[in-house]
């Protein structure tokens, strides 16, 4: 359905009916696209198969993900490779290979499954190859013609059969034979693996050290007509398939790790996992079922499960279906000429898309890598990095409206919360501040499935409430108490903590010292870098102040009673979170007077904006606002790829839109791979997800109360619409523009509401159930 035909309906009751109109109230997680799907067609589109190494993996394959495991897709025509990542798949890498002169554990490849397909003798080379993703259905193809034959591969992953399923088919009868060979990645003196062959299944067995993490992947292949056999020896496998009509091959795989309190509080690595066995029952039950359903129905069931997420937001830029190759596209997407229109689309849904693939309800949340992996040792372990990458990945969770995929991220601290009280304590000990009864909690940078970290050195005692921000948003989107109980321990804790971390300075400020600002280092005594120190940095001033501020809040709305709340309500005016410097700018630290005068000035973290996003107290005051555009415009856009991202959702909570605009086609141009993935470099995956919230940040804000439409559209966007966005306080949000200026609007929410909303540069208060079309005719933009 085009855009004006979607708003027609809203334009002709209009007439009858005048400004406001029932709605439809719409519960539960909000749906604003009645047909399901969105109807674009939106494609990452190649003429070349992936190079089957490294470089290939990580410039060119294409990600599959059910939340539970990830699979790469290298779509050779003779030699395929399914790459398989698991996110609990932690071994001990060899030294050099971690990255580090010490052998260090860290996310490790799986599996790889190569699929080897000779052609016929005697034919010539394939013609009309074409690899693709299909972001509408979250479903890999190939497909090439050889000797008059045409052979396509559609793969998928499964979130309700948690099952990877991949059919092969050709256009004349029994022309499918190929062999699968099954080989562990990485067997080494820290991990063993093992195949062996049970009816007509290859089982794949492996052990790894530090964490005793133990694994299991079990694959079957069915087909129509042909011979199949199925080998196994030591540590590879193979199935093979022999003039075949079709053929359909299903992996289901699973670990014995938990997210359990006890991985993070055993004293040791061996008992990390002490008890949990690997659940091969489940895995050959959901082979199983699988193999039951058949390719078919796997397939249906994946399309309802998937669409119902994905098909919930559309943006219309006026971007065109390419016909160009995405590799193609990319490269021209920053020069002058080049419409990137359908590029940013597509780069927008392609961040749902993996948001989607890499955290579902049941497991570990989204890592630096999202949920793929094919190195022995992933860049920086794969791990869940604290001080911007964790929170980055889940940015478009909720405004994007895709709530389902935050669950992993609050389990995922659930789990850790006694772990990370107990280094409260001995924090606040080490210290000599322990003031209150109880010790509350606190976060670091480094974390992983296997451990969390303490303050200090790469961030401060900012980080606990940074990790906050989120939990508090879950509620704030969805407007759900039962989400803002969850968040509470995390807060009031949280707070708890910081009460007693603060230090009264001689002019009465409270300071948290020691403090730092993400990762800005300088030279130190010996030499060697060290994290630059100073106390009350901007970062862990302006976080503080946000947690007190959510805790206060959620207090209130829950109706909570603790004597901390008293504290905190008077330590809130004495934490001085924004100070302007000489130049203009926010200082990053209070020590510093112009711009860049302590640290990098072009550093790629921007922490003294924190509080400009994802944070909310620059937003208290205009003049914050003009210092935080003097910090961004000293820093410089250009940096690594999240760092990108970052600036973009800084730039438009300035509501500069061209400039926002200009950082996205920066982050398109320099900072991301011709399969779309972020590059840091090497690839990461937070850059893809902050990418796609700042560009729904450009059409949509709600962090100051007021539901602003359009508060960033660059001057390159002058018409489009957008549909099922959501802001805070529980509303989906369509809009649609021309020229620049909203034409129409409309929200939606479970309760009615009265909200203020920004149209065309005029504030009006409108009840959410009911229909706003036409904004204010005095309203001018
Ligand atoms: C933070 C960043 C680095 C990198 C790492 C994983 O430490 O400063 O740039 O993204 O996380």
């Amino acid at each position: 359905m085009s855009t004006s035909r979607f708003f027609q309906m809203i334009q002709v009751q209009s007439r009858g009916v005048g400004l406001l109109l029932a709605m439809v109230l719409i519960c539960g997680p909000l749906s604003a696209s009645p047909a399901g799907a969105a109807d674009k067609s939106y494609f990452l589109r190649y003429d070349q198969p992936a190079a089957l190494d490294l470089k290939g993996w990580e410039f060119q394959s294409l990600p599959l993900g059910n939340g539970y495991f990830g699979v790469s897709v290298f779509g050779g025509v003779a030699d395929e490779l399914w790459q398989f990542t698991e996110k609990s798949l932690w071994v001990m890498a060899p030294k050099g290979i971690s990255g580090k002169d010490y052998p260090r554990p860290g996310l490790s490849s799986l599996c790889e499954l190569r699929l080897t397909m000779p052609p016929p003798a005697g034919a010539a080379a394939p013609s009309h190859y074409q690899r693709d993703l299909n972001l509408n259905q979250a479903v890999a193809s190939v497909s090439y013609e050889q000797a008059g034959v045409t052979f396509r591969r559609e793969m998928l992953t499964s979130f309700p059969g948690k099952c990877f399923a991949a059919r092969l088919t050709a256009t004349k009868p029994g022309r499918i034979s190929f062999s699968l060979h099954a080989a562990h990645a990485y067997l080494c003196e820290f991990r063993s693996g093992q195949v062996r062959v049970e009816g007509n299944r290859l089982i794949m067995t492996g052990a790894t050290a530090p964490y005793q993490l133990n694994y299991e992947v079990q694959i079957q292949v069915e087909t129509q007509g042909g011979v199949v056999r199925a080998a196994a020896s030591g540590e590879t496998g193979e199935l093979t398939v022999e003039g075949a009509d079709e053929a359909v091959v299903y992996v289901t795989l699973g670990t014995n790790y938990r997210l359990e309190p006890q991985v993070f509080s055993a004293a040791v690595n061996a008992s990390k996992l002490g008890g949990f066995a690997v659940p091969s029952a489940r895995i050959a039950a959901d082979l199983q079922a699988a193999v039951a359903l058949g390719w078919k129905q796997l397939r249906a069931r994946h399309l309802a499960d998937y669409q119902a997420l994905f098909g919930r937001v559309r943006l219309d830029l006026g971007g065109k279906p390419a016909a160009s190759t995405t590799d193609v596209l990319l490269a021209a997407a920053d020069k002058p000429a080049a419409d990137a229109r359908y590029l940013e689309e597509l780069y927008f849904q392609f961040g749902r898309y993996l948001l989607i693939a890499s955290s579902r309800a049941g497991t570990l949340p989204a890592n630096l890598q999202g949920t793929w992996n094919m190195k022995q040792c992933a860049p920086w372990t794969g791990g869940y990095w604290a001080n911007i990458n964790i929170q980055m990945n889940y940015w478009p969770a909720f405004v994007t409206n895709l709530e389902e995929t935050f669950s992993p991220y609050y389990e995922y601290f659930k789990a850790a919360f006694p772990a990370q009280q107990a280094i409260a304590a001995k924090e606040l000990k080490k210290r000599n501040l322990n003031q209150f009864p109880g010790s509350g909690w606190t976060a670091g940078t480094g974390n992983s499935a296997y451990q969390v970290g303490a303050p200090g050195g790469t961030s401060g005692d900012g980080t606990g409430p940074f990790i906050n921000l989120l939990l508090w948003d879950w509620y704030a989107f969805t407007g759900d108490r039962a989400a803002l109980e969850k968040a509470w321990p995390f807060l009031l804790e949280g707070s708890r903590y910081l009460a007693q971390a603060v230090r009264e300075q001689p002019d009465g400020t409270l300071l948290c010292s020691p403090s730092y600002s993400p990762e800005q280092m300088m030279g130190g005594p010996d030499g060697k870098n060290i994290y630059i120190e100073k106390p009350g940095c901007a970062y862990d001033q302006q976080l503080v102040v946000e947690n007190y501020r959510l805790t206060l809040k959620a207090a209130q709305i829950l109706g909570k009673q603790d004597p901390l709340l008293a504290v905190l309500s008077a330590q809130l005016p004495k934490l001085s979170p924004v100070l302007v410097g000489t130049s203009g700018q926010i200082k990053e630290f209070r020590q510093e007077n112009a711009y860049g005068e302590i640290g990098d000035p072009h550093h790629r973290h921007i922490s003294q904006l924190i509080g400009l996003y994802p944070g909310t107290v620059i937003s208290d005051r205009p003049e914050w606002i003009d210092a935080a555009r003097v910090s961004l415009t000293q820093r410089g856009d250009k940096s690594t790829g999240w760092a990108m991202a970052h600036r973009l959702n800084a730039w438009a909570r300035v509501k500069d839109g061209d400039h926002a605009h200009t950082l996205l086609l920066t982050l398109l141009a320099k900072g991301t791979m011709p399969n779309l993935w972020d590059t840091h470099p090497p690839f990461q995956i937070d850059g893809n997800f902050g990418g796609t919230a700042g560009i729904a940040e450009m059409l949509l804000q709600s962090h100051t109360g007021v539901i602003e439409l359009l508060p960033a559209l660059p001057a390159a966007w002058p018409n489009g619409s957008v549909r099922g966005l959501r802001a805070r306080g529980g509303f989906a949000v369509d809009i649609a523009w021309t020229n620049g200026r909203v034409t129409h609007y409309r929200l939606t929410s479970a309760e009615p509401r009265e909200v203020a909303v920004r149209v065309n540069g005029a504030t009006t208060t409108v009840r959410s159930n009911k229909l706003s079309l036409t904004p204010a005719k005095s309203a001018t933009r």
